[in-house]
């Protein structure tokens, strides 16, 4: 009914026929949410209609280009789960300088093989305050520092002429306290007060406090910061300075879509959702993975199919892995998600760095056999290292079945990655640690996490080899797993961790910026000189992407089933697709293992060919039955 009014009214006439196919498929579900969303409010109606016109001016300002791309990904919904599509996450600033510096850098990102762009918080953010730039001040300019949304237009663009792909990040469960909204708030304006949990006195806030956990309890402990200027206290569930958006309050969901179109309309691909777990609260709970939290982003990627349909959302929800899954919600007929395409695969990442300092492949399998498999139509953003901590968000029903105290555990990992124990090779650092519990996440780049640091300082070449060798072993998994594999800028270059952020007194209390370096081009041009540890990494990940992206098995249909080789210490999985097959064997341990010839004839090969394995092309040889994986080998076997 509400549907039939808004198309009938004088307005309407000027909806282009595509717009109002789409809105007519989507209309249901956002009606329906916005019902459940908002349940005690007598406005829905009001909002919907200001809803349609938002979507209907973002998508008459898109530009014809991006309207043929919405169709032709409307037409081939599974183009993203791919083998051809690998990804890289930086800093602008960092990496190239600014946005015109990172377009002069395109030609290295084809010679390692990446062709998807994840540039980290690119927008305004006040200079200090900022959180790497988590903090957005104005979602519609560039951080200026780096250039301006012209420059990113043509930045955009070069990629597309380049079929390279973009991602971007939408901060959108907080805002800078800098922002307009609240600046607004501090000048008494009521309006904009509820766009933010703000409070006279410590009543509600008190009560949110008893069950809400904290994120950075070191440097921002509390979950409410009281602010002078507006002389009430707001919710800040991060830092101090991220006021908390109040979507219970529809004008705020309906700007963030605003919003989020606009950025689309800049010709991203991929929308990154910071934190979208904590997008909806309530008293008594966590206020974490609440079913609000699922309806907005619902209801958001309804919008998106509507306005932008090219566009994917990709969840930024690093939380407990049965919880995880969620954020995909369900595929329908066509082959879409109604919530996200994409998640950030933090389970088998966390799960990897375990394998790596128990050498054995228990807490991962176990975890993932007992996880509800994603569904089809949908994939993971498989990754070692990006630039936050790792927590250990492991399940502890998980731990045990593993064989594990689900507490020692976490104390061995954390003592173990942070160089606590006398015989690891880890040198991170805890961060946000709870010296009370003895509870931390850890900080710390790839290669030092993997003992390249310790070994260098000790100038022990054994150990250096072993240490790219788990370099290489934990990208080879991300890239042959199932999903995009993404590579933090620096670890394709085995960068060490930064210290200097100690100097830096804005960033010398989050230990994350050690595993933030900036990028040295004059290291970077040791990848092309043989025994540098740079030329030995670089051209080992370009090896393994390249043959990913010419293995048809390595797309992500949901062809990844885990192999029990009946050894601990082997990590295994196979990759079907059509006639393709490959069976990634890895060996955890740092001394060799067997692999027994009979695993062959259970997986199905044709015991007539010779076996072969993809990253070498040498033929796997069983000696009496067995063949022999070195220490950190992995293999990828195939029959050609
Ligand atoms: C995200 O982080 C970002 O990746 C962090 O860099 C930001 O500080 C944070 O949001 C605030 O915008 O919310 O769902 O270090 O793992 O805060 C997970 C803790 C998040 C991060 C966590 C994460």
């Amino acid at each position: 009914m509400l549907l039939d009014q808004i198309l009938k009214a004088d307005k309407a006439k000027s909806y282009d026929p595509k717009f109002i196919e789409r809105l007519k498929v989507q209309f249901g579900d956002i009606f329906e949410n916005f019902h459940r969303l908002y349940p005690y409010r007598d406005d829905v109606w009001q909002h919907i209609e200001k809803l349609v016109d938002v979507l209907h001016k973002n998508h008459q300002e898109r530009k014809s280009d991006l309207k043929k791309l919405d169709d032709k990904r409307e037409e081939n919904p599974q183009w993203f789960l791919s083998e051809q599509i690998a990804g890289m996450m930086l800093y602008v600033d960092r990496f190239a300088g600014d946005l015109n510096g990172l377009s002069k850098k395109l030609d290295y990102f084809e010679e390692l093989g990446v062709n998807l762009l994840h540039l980290m918080p690119i927008l305004k953010s006040p200079p200090n305050d900022n959180d790497g730039g988590y903090a957005v001040s104005d979602y519609r300019q560039i951080e200026p520092a780096i250039g301006t949304m012209e420059e990113f237009n043509q930045l955009s663009d070069k990629l597309k002429k380049k079929n390279m792909l973009l991602m971007i990040d939408f901060v959108l469960n907080h805002t800078s306290d800098q922002h307009e909204w609240a600046e607004r708030a501090k000048n008494g304006d009521k309006t904009y007060q509820d766009y933010y949990y703000c409070y006279d006195d410590r009543g509600i806030p008190d009560q949110f406090e008893q069950s809400l956990p904290q994120v950075f309890p070191d440097t921002s402990p509390g979950n409410f910061t009281y602010s002078e200027e507006l002389n009430k206290w707001v919710m800040t569930v991060f830092n101090s300075f991220q006021w908390d958006l109040n979507y219970t309050n529809p004008a705020v969901f309906i700007e963030m879509v605003d919003v989020l179109l606009f950025l689309s309309n800049q010709g991203i691909d991929i929308i990154r959702l910071d934190a979208l777990a904590f997008m909806w609260k309530k008293i008594g709970t966590d206020s974490q993975n609440l079913e609000e939290a699922h309806l907005l982003i619902q209801t958001m990627k309804s919008c998106a199919k509507i306005a932008a349909p090219a566009t994917l959302f990709l969840a930024e929800a690093i939380v407990a892995p049965t919880e995880i899954v969620k954020y995909f919600g369900k595929v329908d007929e066509n082959s879409t998600s109604n919530e996200c395409d994409i998640a950030y695969n933090a389970t088998t990442m966390v799960l990897l760095w375990d394998s790596i300092a128990t050498k054995n492949n228990r807490l991962l399998s176990t975890t993932i056999k007992n996880i509800p498999t994603k569904p089809r139509g949908t994939t993971w953003l498989n990754y070692v290292r990006c630039h936050d901590d790792i927590g250990l968000g492991y399940e502890d029903q998980h731990a045990e079945w593993a064989g594990y105290s689900p507490w020692d555990h976490r104390q061995f990992l954390i003592n173990f990655l942070t160089g606590k124990i006398d015989w690891s090779f880890g040198r991170g650092r805890p961060f946000m640690e709870d010296k009370k519990k003895g509870d931390a996440r850890i900080s710390g780049s790839l290669a030092s996490l993997a003992g390249l640091e310790k070994a260098m300082v000790e100038n022990d070449q054994r150990q250096i080899d072993f240490s790219i060798k788990r370099i290489i072993l934990l990208h080879s998994v991300i890239i042959s797993y199932g999903g995009l594999p993404v590579i933090y800028a620096g670890d394709e270059l085995a960068t060490l961790n930064d210290y200097s952020f100690e100097n830096d007194p804005i960033r010398a209390k989050d230990n994350r910026w050690m595993h933030r370096p900036k990028m040295v081009w004059e290291v970077a041009e040791r990848r092309k000189k043989l025994g540098t540890t740079q030329h030995s990494t670089f051209h080992q990940i370009s090896h393994l992407l390249k043959l990913r992206s010419n293995s048809p098995e390595f797309a992500d249909f949901g062809n990844c089933y885990l192999v029990d080789c009946h050894n601990q210490h082997l990590l295994s999985y196979v990759r079907i697709f059509d006639t393709y097959k490959t069976w990634v064997v890895v060996n955890l341990n740092d001394h060799s293992e067997q692999l027994e010839y009979e695993m062959v004839e259970y997986m199905g090969f044709d015991a007539g060919k010779d076996l072969y394995d993809k990253v070498s092309d040498n033929k796997i040889l069983f000696n009496n039955d067995k063949y022999q994986l070195d220490p950190y080998q992995f293999v990828w076997i195939h029959q050609k």
